[in-house]
């Protein structure tokens, strides 16, 4: 009976390099090779702009920035205790250690103290001030607030003396208040609550509930999640002359940046230059939090008047940012016999940490994507984002619309099993009607729905009818391992849900030797913007992609920038960037007709070269004559998406420009004994509209589900009971997916369909959705824990499905 898992399902790594063979064998190459004859620089795979770099360790982070003479490195103070008083702080100690030139408090602060996104409640550095009663004290609000900036010659002098800080604080402690349901008990949240309601019948959610023939009732945790993007949270801020400060910052946000430190030092948005040639990964855990770092960097830089570099180390990054926030839902769901919901009333409340951040957002965007694919008749949701004395949660992959969407699935996961029908027949049968039943419960219609056709076509692809009654034949024999499948799809709102994010600037530059330079508002973060933001500047154009060339995001280029986030990064600054490049264009057919003869309207470009008139000119050609002719070879351009509103009293509107769509099939195997478990298979069928580049949505597609489904599984983080201390801040105690964690077998495919929408050459965003596509993996592991009881219990996982959760919910199954 106690046979161990078969080895080879456990070893995938020689099925995963085969894989990584057969990638290429996954894109159309004889139907790209003939586009691109055509002229057509989008819809090509071609490789990340910085590939070559990045293999070769040659791609500059901002510590490989050559460091300028006379810089210094700071570390920062932490709050040994997660709530309480600060009473007193005393540094002489900390300023007499080995190379140490300086210790910063908020007193220090030129501006103000706080570097808060939307609200603004987030100090810099914890600031003792006098209350109202008299009394003086700083608000300590969780285990790892930053208070004071230790300024040295070296980064390790300031780590060794910054670790001090225990010695020089002086707290009053009190209790923290940790999870999300403790703080729904005080009622404490970083902003108020937020309801979307939406009643077609009479009664509303409550009557419809009551009239159903069958009736459901529970709680669902679903776990945060750390970022840990590979380079950590870096500033490096160098003083300019007449008080302005160049800011170095791995952020998702140079704009913001820039404005909070001008804040900070009390200066005007025209005298800080925020940079930032790339990041080593921002996932959302850079687009609010990598202020603070730019913030106490450019205050230090502008009092010692010399450059700062600050660079945390992974552990400080775990216990100051913020993560994906943690939900906790109760619900209530009438359905009938088929399994259709008629009815459902959610709770959400999530840990939002110790200030607001993006957590109303995000909370939002939760609530905007509970209907997930389906249609909800009635329904109501009540969202409250808890204040804890936790790290502040923020932005993470999805921002909000993965927490939302995983409760409606378990719903329907639960019914299925309580109507012993198959999940599939469950889901399919609640989703969004083409023409009726396509109305969200904040009241945008459903216009572009392909998830019936989506759904139809990878349950054939994968097979799924066949496998689930093989598997079901394996469940019958095996008595201690345990397969389990499921197919989970997704529908994703996209853009900002706040409505004038949703715009972008790019500067279009052609050099008279024909070669472009292309610079736009969105930041690189690896998801290969800049790549295919260059393959629209080379498709309008009609130039090879070589000829293009992105640079820095910069805030003395584009101004006014919204953050890479919302997965609207090449909608928007591609739009914006081709804005530009049509501009030169026609310009350049204008130029061109004029010296050759014929209508600048018939003027083709194509391939590097210029037909006008019956004569094919180089496009350098062309260049150089309209150079001589006076003609402006460089242009902005901008873009707005049409079509957007949101009623924040109502919550209603249309908050998305259209909707990507995607799902995915996954068979796992679980060892009912140890609660160990194997990914056997992926399928995926993801909608990324027409693709701009195929291989760098796939991968897109691949690292999202990965990363989704450390989420959903091995990724657990814990908070000290008693003093709040995260336990898990690094990845000794965190447990992030690798390559290993691939599925041996792992089909993606991009469905074939244009956006409905006038998107940049009708492709779809493709940042975020993907990432719910591993809700198949978590439901494939409950599917295997109810074979354990026959399918006849509905197993009360939790998520992160550890071992240890997969266990206790197997023990609750055979109870
Ligand atoms: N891919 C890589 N390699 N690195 C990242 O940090 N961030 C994700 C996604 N893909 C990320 C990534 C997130 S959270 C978002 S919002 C989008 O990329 C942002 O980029 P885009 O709008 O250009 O897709
Ligand atoms: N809304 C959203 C936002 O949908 N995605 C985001 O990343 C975001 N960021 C800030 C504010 N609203
Ligand atoms: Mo992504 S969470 O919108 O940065």
């Amino acid at each position: 009976m106690n046979k161990p898992i078969d080895a080879a399902l456990l070893q995938p790594a020689e099925a995963f390099t085969d894989y990584l063979k057969n990638t290429a064998a996954r894109i159309d190459k004889v139907a790209e090779a003939k586009a691109q004859e055509d002229g057509a620089r989008v819809g090509i795979s071609r490789p990340h702009e910085s590939a070559h770099l990045h293999v070769a360790g040659e791609a500059t982070y901002i510590d490989d920035i050559p460091e300028l003479a006379g810089t210094l490195h700071c570390a920062l103070g932490l709050s040994p205790v997660a709530n309480g008083r600060l009473t007193s702080v005393s540094l002489d100690a900390i300023r007499a250690m080995p190379g140490v030139v300086d210790v910063l408090t908020a007193n220090d602060i030129p501006g103000t103290n706080d570097c808060g996104s939307i609200v603004h409640d987030d100090p810099i550095l914890c600031a003792i001030e006098k209350h109202d009663d008299g009394s003086s004290w700083g608000d300590i609000r969780y285990i790892g607030q930053p208070v004071f900036a230790v300024i040295a010659e070296t980064r390790d002098a300031a780590r060794r003396a910054a670790a001090r800080a225990k010695d020089a604080l002086i707290i009053e402690a009190v209790p923290p208040v940790l999870t999300p349901q403790d703080a729904h008990a005080r009622g404490q949240y970083v902003v108020p609550p937020i309801h979307v309601i939406r009643e077609t019948n009479d009664g509303g959610a409550r009557g419809a509930i009551d009239r159903a023939p069958h009736k459901l009732k529970a709680t669902l945790d679903v776990g945060g999640q750390e970022q840990f993007y590979l380079e950590g949270q870096i500033s490096y801020a160098i003083p300019k002359e007449g008080g302005a400060m160049h800011v170095y910052c791995s952020t998702q946000h140079p704009s913001e940046m820039q404005h909070l430190v001008a804040h900070a030092l009390h200066l005007h948005a025209n005298e800080v230059h925020v940079e930032c040639r790339r990041m080593g990964g921002g996932f959302g855990g850079k687009e609010s939090q990598s202020a603070i770092f730019a913030c106490v960097a450019s205050v230090a830089a502008h009092k010692l008047q010399r450059p700062v570099k600050l660079r945390l180390d992974r552990d400080d990054d775990f216990m100051i940012t913020g993560r994906r926030h943690c939900f906790w839902y109760e619900y209530e769901v009438g359905y009938d016999d088929e399994g259709r919901v008629l009815g459902v009333e959610i709770t959400m409340v999530s840990r939002a940490g110790h200030s607001a951040d993006l957590s109303g957002p995000v909370m939002t965007r939760a609530l905007c994507h509970f209907d997930n694919a389906y249609w909800l008749p009635d329904v109501a949701m009540h969202g409250f984002s808890g204040k804890t004395n936790t790290q502040s949660n923020t932005a993470f992959r999805g921002f909000g619309g993965p927490q939302g969407a995983i409760a409606i699935e378990n719903i329907l996961d639960t019914v299925a099993r309580k109507l012993e029908r198959d999940p599939l027949d469950v889901r399919r049968i609640n989703f969004y009607g083409k023409t009726e039943n396509n109305v969200t419960p904040y009241k945008q219609v459903v216009t572009d729905n392909i998830i019936h056709e989506l759904v139809a076509q990878l349950e054939e692809s994968s097979d799924y009818r066949a496998r689930r009654a093989e598997i079901a034949g394996f469940n019958l024999k095996s008595e201690v391992l345990k397969r389990g499948i499921a197919l989970a799809p997704l529908k994703f709102g996209i853009s900002f849900n706040v409505k004038h994010f949703n715009q972008a600037g790019a500067l279009v530059h052609v050099y008279t030797d024909g070669s472009i330079l292309v610079n736009h508002g969105g930041t690189e973060m690896g998801q290969g913007l800049n790549t295919k933001v260059a393959q629209v500047v080379a498709h309008e154009l009609g130039v090879n992609c070589e000829s293009v060339r992105a640079t820095a995001t910069d805030t003395t280029k584009v101004a006014n920038t919204s953050a890479t986030a919302a997965s609207t990064g090449a909608d928007l600054n591609g739009k914006a960037a081709q804005d530009a490049a049509r501009q030169i264009r026609e310009r350049l057919a204008v130029c061109a007709a004029a010296r050759h003869g014929g209508d600048a309207k018939d003027v083709r470009f194509a391939n590097d070269k210029v037909e006008v008139n019956g004569r094919t000119l180089s496009f350098a050609t062309v260049v150089g004559e309209a150079y001589l002719d006076r003609v402006q070879l460089w242009s902005d351009g901008f873009y707005a998406t049409p079509g957007l509103s949101w009623d924040k009293e109502k919550m209603e509107g249309r908050p998305f420009f259209y909707f990507a769509y995607g799902a995915a099939v996954s068979e796992v195997i679980v060892d009912t004994l140890t609660g160990e478990w194997k990914l056997l298979r992926a399928d995926i069928l993801h909608d990324a509209g027409r693709s701009l580049n195929p291989a760098i949505d796939i991968g897109q597609i691949e690292g999202a589900f990965i990363q989704g489904m450390g989420w959903l599984t091995t990724e657990e983080l814990v908070w000290h009971p008693q003093s709040g201390k995260l336990t898990t801040h690094a990845p000794s105690t965190y447990k992030i997916p690798t390559a290993n964690d691939c599925p041996p077998v792992f089909n993606v495919k991009l469905f074939e369909g244009d956006n409905f929408e006038d998107s940049i050459h009708r492709s779809k965003a493709v940042g975020e959705p993907p990432l719910l596509l591993p809700f198949s993996v978590f439901f494939a592991i409950r599917d295997a824990v109810s074979a354990v009881a026959d399918h006849k219990v509905d197993p009360p996982l939790r998520s992160p499905a550890t071992s240890e959760a997969i266990l206790a919910a197997i023990t609750a199954v055979q109870a």
